[in-house]
């Protein structure tokens, strides 16, 4: 089965891709591809893959799935510009391919960047990678986001740098990229074919000049690829970002994975178009609509076997700070800033990160025995939600949820397939019971939610939709949970108490309410 996550398999694999990559080998780079690098022998722990590959990986919440529970990241918005259109992108938003839309609330020089990221990082000790993802394209503003990497090379070393692009210019400043260490390259690529590409793309600023059509989206392509092979050559690891849309790049996105696997693409994340007509984008007003849960999930599990697919995705904003899928950006406004003494501190961050180690190593412990007393596949297979706050447990109120980690079960495996936002069901106190045919919506498809706590309400109405409400692994961690519970329906189910039935299909909801 496809894992979800980046596990130590699909490390190894990726070893194996980078040793005979299909574009040339160059040095030069600080950071250098794998090939080469003994195997230090082990078969179930980091010492069996690359030093380098794991030291990239092992904290960066979005390359690897375990991380995203224990990790943050934030971004800081010092790129406004942008170098080519989107037909899902209005500028007055984030850029949609790196983060919900909303209005950045503030864009910041790179000064103002550098002292919010060393205060973040005093406050956050967890959080250990900066991105920049806009709100534009970064490197559409070379000279703002080079600056930016430049400082906290110097100034915050520990933290890991990463930044995102649609690749237009990418070749043209992969020397910058590897001079100030930038270990993680995002590229946002829809298309390898420019006729599925002028469908998405209008126009691109390129050589002094718009273009057009066909040829825009010739060009982009060509650059995208260009920039990938070059940035493999190099060893940086990429992620490719793709944008879902139906009926326009659907089926085309597994040639898109063959593709940017064959270039040496470490990670695959298709993400769901996000369209409302109120964003103001031209596939927001003309109609076009975004995937379904399950056309999502259909799409991923059609490139099983390609690049390592990204699946826990949040589609953050170009200014997020906090976990994946939580945003503390609020408590980090500048005029906040100005207030809070900065005590970038590595000693504890170090410390406090082997803390945050130790607990992502006990939850993939806890993992691997719940799998080992699984009981074997059966054929059977059920998607259930999780209430979490993070740190790889159930333990958050079914009320306080603005999203539901889901998770595939099967009598062998678990895996993360992805998240359900949902509006707040617990506001000032009281239960919204308004909220409740939304949420059950959003999970729909699932077959039970674990929280670590339900008020009498909910339950009865996630009971008259056939989700069995589960508290009694408060606390546990997921996988475990989970199984536990999984477990427990197949001998119900063997026992004739309860019949199992296929669930329906879930709604992928954008901009939930957040707060009371
Ligand atoms: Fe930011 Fe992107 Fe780096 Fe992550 S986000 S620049 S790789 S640190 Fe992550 Fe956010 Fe998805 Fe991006 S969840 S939108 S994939
Ligand atoms: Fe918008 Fe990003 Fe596309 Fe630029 S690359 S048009 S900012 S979505």
């Amino acid at each position: 089965m496809q894992s979800a996550y980046i596990s130590l398999g699909d490390l190894k694999a990726h070893r194996t891709a980078l040793a005979a990559p299909a574009v040339p080998q160059a040095s030069g780079c600080s950071t250098t591809g794998s090939a080469g690098k003994a195997s230090c022998g082990s078969s179930d722990g980091p010492g069996d893959m690359p030093a380098e590959i794991w030291e990239k990986v092992k904290n960066h919440p979005c390359y690897s799935e375990e991380a995203h529970h224990h990790y943050a990241r934030m971004h800081v918005a010092v790129a406004p510009a942008c170098n080519i259109q989107c037909n899902y992108c209005n500028r007055k938003y984030d850029c949609s391919n790196e983060s919900r839309p909303g209005v950045v609330s503030q864009k910041l020089t790179p000064d103002q960047a550098v002292k919010k990221v060393l205060t973040v990082a005093s406050e956050i000790p967890q959080m250990t990678v900066l991105g920049i993802a806009g709100p534009g394209d970064a490197l559409a503003n070379p000279q703002k986001t080079f600056e930016t990497f430049r400082q906290l090379q110097e100034k915050a070393p520990d933290i890991k740098l990463c930044l995102s692009t649609n690749g237009l210019a990418l070749p043209d400043y992969v020397d910058e990229i590897c001079r100030y260490n930038i270990d993680h390259v995002t590229i946002t690529i829809n298309m390898v074919d420019p006729a599925v590409g002028e469908k998405i793309y209008p126009w691109i600023y390129w050589d002094h000049r718009r273009i057009t059509g066909y040829e825009a989206a010739k060009v982009l392509h060509e650059r995208q690829m260009l920039g990938l092979e070059m940035l493999t050559a190099r060893g940086v690891l990429t992620k490719i970002n793709s944008v879902l849309i139906p009926g326009i790049n659907d089926e085309h996105l597994m040639e898109v994975n063959r593709e940017v696997k064959k270039r040496g693409a470490f990670l695959h994340n298709i993400m769901p178009l996000i369209s409302e007509a109120e964003h103001g984008t031209h596939f927001g007003l003309t109609g076009q609509r975004g995937p379904s849960a399950q056309e999502l999930k259909d799409v991923q599990d059609a490139c099983a076997g390609g690049a390592n697919l990204m699946r826990h995705c949040r589609q953050c904003r170009a200014d997020a700070v906090g976990l994946l899928g939580e945003d503390r950006s609020d408590e980090f406004t500048l005029d906040k800033i100005e207030e809070m003494e900065i005590v970038y501190d590595l000693e504890k961050r170090r410390e406090y990160q082997d803390k945050v180690e130790a607990e992502r190593q006990a939850q993939h412990a806890a993992k691997e025995a719940a799998l080992a007393s699984a009981g074997g596949d059966d054929g059977m297979k059920v998607l259930v939600a999780v209430a979490t706050t993070g740190g790889g447990k159930v333990n958050q109120h079914f009320g306080h949820a603005t999203e539901f980690q889901i998770y595939e079960l099967t009598g062998a495996s678990t895996a993360f397939i992805g998240h359900r936002r949902v509006d707040l069901y617990c506001q000032g106190g009281y239960g919204e019971d308004e909220q409740l045919p939304s949420i059950v919506n959003a999970i729909n498809d699932c077959h039970a939610v674990l929280v670590a706590k339900i008020g009498a309400c909910p339950r009865d109405e996630l009971k008259a939709a056939g989700i069995e409400p589960v508290e009694e692994y408060a606390h546990e961690f997921i996988e475990k949970a989970a199984l536990a519970w999984f477990a427990d329906y197949r001998r119900r189910v063997a026992a004739g108490e309860i019949e199992h039935i296929e669930r329906g299909d879930a709604r992928i909801r954008q901009g939930a309410v957040m707060a009371a």
